[in-house]
């Protein structure tokens, strides 16, 4: 650590993910500096060691990583407002979940103020800071996150995925795009079978591995989709789907169950059969999505 540091990184951001990044970094046996817009949030932080800035500016001014980790990239813009010259020469870790897009606008900025910018992914709930389970997705400058890589490391495992710095949110965005899928089809199958009464604690014994068995479609769509071959060895095709999907609506709705997140499947997958696709396996709608025929 440089003399002129108090600490080696600051956390600026003290929700329920910034406190669990700084109590990782203390774990770790890491100085840190911690900030909240609103005061009141650092006392098992302070108990473990952590330092609290009386302000912003004096946030920045202790370490040379700075850790921001807020409600989302707005909020990071009104950070950078008041940095000042406070940041030159220190490395920006924006946490903060946003757009690839805000990630490289924020990154000009932050190179503007004399920094550098490393934009990060967080896949990982704030109980799971630091376990195995956890990774960061990182992009930026390579050399600016292997830098730090001791340091990150203690919020789980380090997955950098390019130069480019929209990367980490587009990567994160996209694994986030997997999970909301499954729990939109948890939800609505929760809802379905609990309108006939059944617990969702005794229907999870079928839904799991229900679920477990058919995880093997993510590679099986992978294998089709960079292939860009949706009619090889098709098991189930879209035009008999499109035919059953309809009974999943119309049940749902007998039932007293809004259909609303199932709806735009089977509009895809009408649109697909009526472009004369019906012989392709269901992962052939990629093609709606990507704007192709
Ligand atoms: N929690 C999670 O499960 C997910 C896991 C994956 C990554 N996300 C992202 O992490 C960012 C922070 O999330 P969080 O869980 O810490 O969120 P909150 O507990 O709601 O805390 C929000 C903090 O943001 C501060 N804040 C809000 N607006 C401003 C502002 N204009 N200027 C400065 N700070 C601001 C807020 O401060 P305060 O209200 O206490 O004063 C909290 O510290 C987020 O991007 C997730 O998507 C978490």
């Amino acid at each position: 650590m440089t003399e002129n540091f108090t600490t080696r990184a600051t956390v600026a951001g003290l929700g329920d993910m910034g406190r669990a990044l700084a109590a990782a970094l203390r774990r770790n046996g890491f100085p840190v500096t911690v900030w909240n817009r609103t005061p009141g949030k650092a006392g098992e932080l302070t108990a473990a060691g952590a330092r609290e800035a009386a302000g912003l500016a004096e946030a920045f001014e202790a370490s040379p990583v700075v850790i921001l980790c807020v409600v989302d990239n707005e909020a990071v813009g009104e950070l950078l407002d008041a940095a000042g010259d406070r940041l030159r020469g220190r490395t920006v870790v924006n946490l903060t979940n946003g757009t690839p897009r805000q990630a490289r606008e924020l990154a000009e900025r932050v190179t503007a103020l004399g920094a550098e910018y490393v934009d990060g992914g967080i896949m990982a709930v704030p109980p799971g800071i630091g376990t195995e389970a956890s990774f960061v997705l990182y992009s930026g400058p390579e050399h600016a996150v292997e830098a730090q890589r001791e340091l990150f490391e203690a919020f789980g495992a380090v997955r950098y995925v390019g130069e480019d710095t929209g990367l980490a949110a587009l990567y994160d965005l996209a694994l986030l795009s997997g999970m909301y899928g499954m729990h939109a089809g948890v939800v609505h199958a929760y809802a379905l079978i609990g309108s006939a009464g059944v617990p969702a604690t005794e229907f999870s014994a079928l839904l799991v591995p229900w679920i477990e068995a058919m995880s093997g479609f993510v590679k099986e769509a992978a294998d089709r989709v960079d292939r860009d071959d949706y009619t090889k060895d098709v098991v189930s095709n879209l035009a008999m789907q499109a035919k059953a999907f309809p009974n999943l609506i119309e049940a749902s709705v007998e039932q007293g169950v809004r259909p609303d997140l199932m709806e735009p499947v089977l509009r895809l997958f009408r649109e697909r059969v009526a472009q004369g696709h019906g012989d392709e396996d269901a992962v052939g709608v990629i093609k709606l999505l990507r704007g192709e025929s």
